[in-house]
Order: C-alpha cells, then sequence, then structure tokens
C-alpha cells in the first residue's frame, strides 16, 4: 500500500533544514508570525552541534551566561548554569529544556535528512525531499543545517583495515567510549583535539598524540558559577545583551581597548597579557589591543608571550618548542580554551609525535604508519579533524531550481552569498551562520538570534506588502563577496592555513569564507539594508502560472 506521508506532500509557510540552536529559534520566531513552519533534522534528538560533539571534555569556549538565548527574559533569568563554561551535556540539557518550554518539538521532525532541495520558479515554492521518501512544500526555505556540522576523516589509505575502534569528534556514540588500559592515539589538535586530550591521557593506558600544526591555547580556568558574578550578571542581563550587539565578537563585559600593543613598555604589555592569561578566556586576550588581529608587530608580542607560557609548562624543552606555535599569528586559526592541555605533556603516558615533518602514510591492522615507516601501535584511534567547514552541509543536499541553478556549481569557486544570508539566483532561501556572516567569530547565538530575527522581518514585510519573493541581485552578492575578502585581506587572518579558508580539506576552493569585520558592523549593515527597503534585494510578486 503507499504510504500517504509520502504521497501527499507536506504544505508549509516555512521549510527549516535542521533543529539545533538556529533552527529551533526559526521555529519559535516564524511561528510568532503565524507561519506553518516545520524543521527537519537528521539526529535522533535536537541539540545541532551540542547533540553530535560528545566527545570527552566537550565544553563551549564562551562563557555560559553569554552562550545562551537572550529572546525571553523569563528563560534567561530562570536557567542556572552550574560552571563558567557550559559542558556538553549541560547545554543538550539546556537546548531540551528550550524545545519543551517553548513547545518547539511539536515543529520538529527527527530521524529525517534532507536530501535535495528544489525551488520551482512557476510555483514560486522550494520542493523539499527527505531521506524517507517525504516531499515538502515551502514557500520559503531555512537553512539551518551548521557550518561545523559535516565531520571529515582525511582519507587515509587502510582506514578499513584496523583491527581496532576509531572514532570522531563530531560523531561521537551516545553510550560515551571508555579508553582505560588501551594505547590510544589522537589525530588533530584544534579546538576538539585540545580537549579531549587532557581527558583521554587519564584514562589511557598510553595517549600518542599526532600533531600536524601546533595551535595556541588559553586557559580557560574553568569553576563552578559564582554566586554573585550570577546574580550581577542576571540583575544587568537586558543591557548586557544590548551592549554586547555593540561589539565585534557579540560578547560583553569587556572593555573595548583603546591602544596598539606597541604603543606601551614591554613590561607593562606582558602584565596586562599576564592579567588576562590568569583571567581566563579568549575574547579578552585577543582584546587586549587595537591592533592584535591586523599588526603582525603587535601580534608577534601577544603570541610570543604564549609561547613562553608553554616553554614554561611543559618540562622536555623539544615537546614544548613542537606545541609552541610558529607558522601562524595568534588569533588568526580559531584560539583555543583548554584545562591543563600543556601540562598534559608532562604526563609520562603521553608523547607528541610531528605528522608535519613525518605525515601519516596509512592506517594499519595495527595502528599506524608514518611516511618514514615508523610505526605506532594502537587500540583506538580518534579523529578530531574537524569538518568541511561553512559549505559542507549545504553542498550535501541537491539545491538546485527549475530555472537550471545549482548551488555546488554556484559555489564551485568558493562560496557566493549576500550578507552570508542569501544566494542569487536561490530566491526565497535563507542561511544562518553561513559563509559571508560573521556567525563562526561571534557568539553563536548572538547571530543566530540576530540572522533569525531579519529573515522573520524580511519575511513579514514581504507578507504586509503582498510580496512573496525575495533575492539578491548578483551585483549585491558579488560587492558583498569582495567585501568580505577585503576586510579580511586588511587583516592577519589569511596568514593562516584554517578551516576559514578551507585549508583542512583537499581540494577546497582557498577562499576567506567569515565576515570579520566584527558583528557591530555587520548588524548596522543589515538593519541599514532593511530599512532602505531591502536595498540590493529584488522584492517581488510571483504570479503564479495559470492564476
Ligand atoms: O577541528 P579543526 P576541531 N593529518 O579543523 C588536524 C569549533 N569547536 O574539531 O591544522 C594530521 O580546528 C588539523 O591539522 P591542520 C571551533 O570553531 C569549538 O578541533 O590542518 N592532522 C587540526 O589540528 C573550532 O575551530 C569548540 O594542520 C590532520 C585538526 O586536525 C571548530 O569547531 C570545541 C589531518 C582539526 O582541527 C573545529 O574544531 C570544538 C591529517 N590528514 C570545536 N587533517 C569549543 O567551543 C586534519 N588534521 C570549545
Amino acid at each position: 500500500m503507499p504510504d500517504a506521508s509520502r504521497s501527499v506532500p507536506r504544505q508549509l509557510d516555512v521549510v527549516i533544514v535542521g533543529a539545533g540552536l538556529a533552527g529551533l529559534y526559526a521555529i519559535h520566531r516564524l511561528r510568532g508570525l503565524g507561519l506553518k513552519v516545520r524543521a527537519y533534522e537528521a539526529g535522533s534528538g535536537v541539540g545541532g552541534t551540542w547533540f553530535w560533539n560528545r566527545y570527552p571534555g566537550a565544553r563551549c569556549d564562551v562563557e555560559s551566561l553569554e552562550y545562551s538565548y537572550s529572546f525571553s527574559e523569563e528563560l534567561q533569568q530562570e536557567w542556572k548554569w552550574p560552571e563558567r563554561y557550559g559542558t556538553q551535556p549541560e547545554i543538550l540539557k539546556y537546548i531540551n529544556h528550550v524545545a519543551d518550554r517553548f513547545d518547539l518539538r511539536r515543529d520538529v521532525q527527527l530521524n529525517t535528512r534532507i536530501k535535495s532541495a528544489v525551488f520551482d520558479s512557476a510555483a514560486n515554492e522550494w520542493v523539499v525531499k527527505t531521506d524517507t521518501g517525504e516531499e515538502i512544500h515551502a514557500r520559503y526555505c531555512v537553512m539551518a543545517a551548521g557550518n561545523l556540522s559535516t565531520p571529515r576523516v582525511p582519507d587515509f589509505k587502510g582506514i578499513h583495515d584496523f583491527k581496532g575502534k576509531w572514532y570522531h569528534s563530531g560523531l561521537w556514540p551516545h553510550e560515551g567510549v571508555d579508553f582505560t588500559g588501551l594505547r590510544v592515539g589522537v589525530v588533530g589538535t584544534g579546538s576538539s583535539g585540545v580537549q579531549m586530550i587532557p581527558i583521554i591521557a587519564q584514562q589511557a593506558r598510553q595517549l600518542t598524540v599526532f600533531q600536524r600544526t601546533a595551535n595556541f591555547s588559553l586557559p580557560a580556568r574553568n569553576g563552578p558559577m559564582e554566586e554573585e558574578r550570577e546574580r550581577r550578571h542576571k540583575a544587568e542581563y537586558p543591557a548586557r545583551r544590548a551592549a554586547a550587539m555593540e561589539t565585534p565578537f557579540a560578547i560583553g563585559g569587556h572593555p573595548k581597548p583603546t591602544r596598539s600593543a606597541l604603543e606601551i613598555s614591554e613590561e607593562e604589555r606582558n602584565a596586562a597579557y599576564e592579567s588576562k592569561w590568569q583571567e581566563g578566556g579568549s575574547i579578552s586576550y585577543l582584546y587586549s589591543y587595537t591592533d592584535l588581529l591586523v599588526n603582525k608587530a603587535s601580534n608577534d608580542t601577544a603570541s610570543e608571550f604564549v609561547r613562553n607560557k608553554i616553554r614554561g609548562m611543559v618540562k622536555d624543552p623539544k615537546t614544548a618548542e613542537l606545541l609552541a606555535p610558529k607558522d601562524h599569528p595568534i588569533g588568526t586559526k580559531r584560539l583555543c580554551l583548554d584545562t591543563h592541555y600543556y601540562e598534559t605533556y608532562n604526563r609520562p603516558n603521553v608523547r607528541l609525535v610531528d605528522v608535519r615533518s613525518d605525515p601519516i602514510q596509512e592506517i594499519t591492522a595495527t595502528g599506524l604508519r608514518l611516511a618514514s615507516g615508523a610505526e605506532h601501535e594502537l587500540d583506538a584511534i580518534v579523529f578530531a579533524t574537524g569538518f568541511d567547514a561553512m559549505t559542507g552541509a549545504l553542498k550535501e543536499i541537491d539545491v538546485r531550481t527549475t530555472d537550471g541553478a545549482a548551488l555546488r556549481k554556484h559555489w564551485e569557486g568558493g562560496p557566493l552569498t549576500y550578507l552570508g544570508l542569501m544566494v542569487s539566483g536561490f530566491p526565497n532561501m535563507f542561511v544562518i551562520t553561513g559563509p559571508g556572516s560573521p556567525g563562526v567569530k561571534t557568539q553563536m547565538i548572538a547571530s543566530i538570534e540576530q540572522h533569525v530575527d531579519w529573515i522573520a522581518d524580511a519575511i513579514d514585510h514581504l507578507g504586509r506588502h503582498q510580496l512573496d519573493r525575495i533575492e539578491p541581485s548578483p551585483q549585491a552578492e558579488s560587492d558583498w563577496v569582495q567585501h568580505v575578502n577585503q576586510v579580511a585581506d586588511s587583516t592577519l587572518y589569511p596568514l593562516a592555513n584554517s578551516w576559514y579558508v578551507g585549508a583542512n580539506i583537499p581540494g577546497k576552493p582557498r577562499v576567506f569564507m567569515p565576515y570579520v569585520g566584527g558583528f557591530d558592523r555587520y548588524k548596522r549593515r543589515c538593519d541599514e539594508v532593511a530599512a532602505k527597503g531591502y536595498e540590493g534585494f529584488t522584492l517581488s510578486r510571483h504570479e503564479t502560472v495559470g492564476a
């Protein structure tokens, strides 16, 4: 018998791809406009990043009181964060609480992956198909599929011959993994590796870390939430959130720097770095001076301070030198936050292997072989090797239009968007925190709320003016991409081989993807565009063929 749910397409106003922090807020906000919405989520639960990344030590690197939704004063007052930085289980608990509190689950469909999305130009609607054979028709499509949601294990020869177990940080087993007594290898020393290495080291008989690029990491100085700090923060929540909107990272509480790092004496500068180091956190360190991310000589002072800290913490001088990053300025790759990362290399059961000078050649049945022929016997391998960032999730969906456009083709030379929110040639499709957006360089939930609010306002505007189609002009898109690149080129960011430029994915076009002009500047631009009647966009009323 034919399955009715498959043969009768579901009709919606807005189809949302993903039920992470962005998808959930989109449901709430768009439902508030009286629209019929539904989010489709590949996972068996809501939460996106925080649903999938369950590796040991997974924790947010933005403080809990900041890294949370601001749209409900009651929610932000009532929720109690137990620690300065939220752990993955705690954040997932919070997201589930939000889903229940705002009755969002009734518009979420779990265990469903979107395979294709085709804009039917004549009918003026998106036709979206799932891996379960369902078809959904919707006027608008909101891509809330995440920007670090396509895990990537390098294409190592022999991986399927490995007799032990292997894992990726972003696809961690729900039941957890017990490494007790095992010889474990961790490949990758980005934020995920840096967080898991100290914890795995406590369990494993032996831990071997395979490092290609040393990363800068600062101490998180995590601890239980101080009552007085929480009370003060909550008393000033609305003002603090508003102040955060006026900062480049959408994070409040850090005084705006006023001087160059080169304007003051070395002694004074190092004292300032030391105080930030003791305070913990990455934003305050990078915000020490006006020019740390734009002037190499200034940055050198901040980089060298951290390198010296590493040299002081790691007892073996050779290991310390390997761990001290020298190939990129601090902050130009995502700055890590850790708890006892560098000290972990002083443990007798931990060793560091440099796979820059001697790359991983293949995985064998019993471990891993390097180009030199050196073999490492392992019982388990953990790949903390990152994601096909920013574009991976969207490229996995076959996004097309009946007018012949295909997103994969449009983005062949690198992603093109206007304001990071829309793509020319793909009407009525919105992207949340994708390429061209400052999202990944900010307190992500603030960017999510700003994007979703802007999108909701745009859809509302269309409805109030009897319009039903919006798309950016190719010129506005190309101007924005040029602006994003110009801004990036005026900073030190392009000096690093990072996922910001797709460097971790062999063959990916090297294009700087996030907008690094600052959240404050970006938000002003988005507001201005809307105030000018959606400048750079074409708004129209579609006449249904045959109507
Ligand atoms: O991934 P990454 P991640 N052989 O891409 C190495 C967010 N996040 O999962 O630098 C050997 O940063 C690669 O080496 P290299 C955050 O935005 C946040 O750690 O390419 N090594 C690198 O060391 C973060 O930036 C939080 O030379 C190989 C590592 O794998 C983003 O997610 C926590 C290799 C990948 O690092 C991604 O972080 C976790 C190979 N063939 C993540 N291929 C917090 O909030 C890759 N590598 C705290």
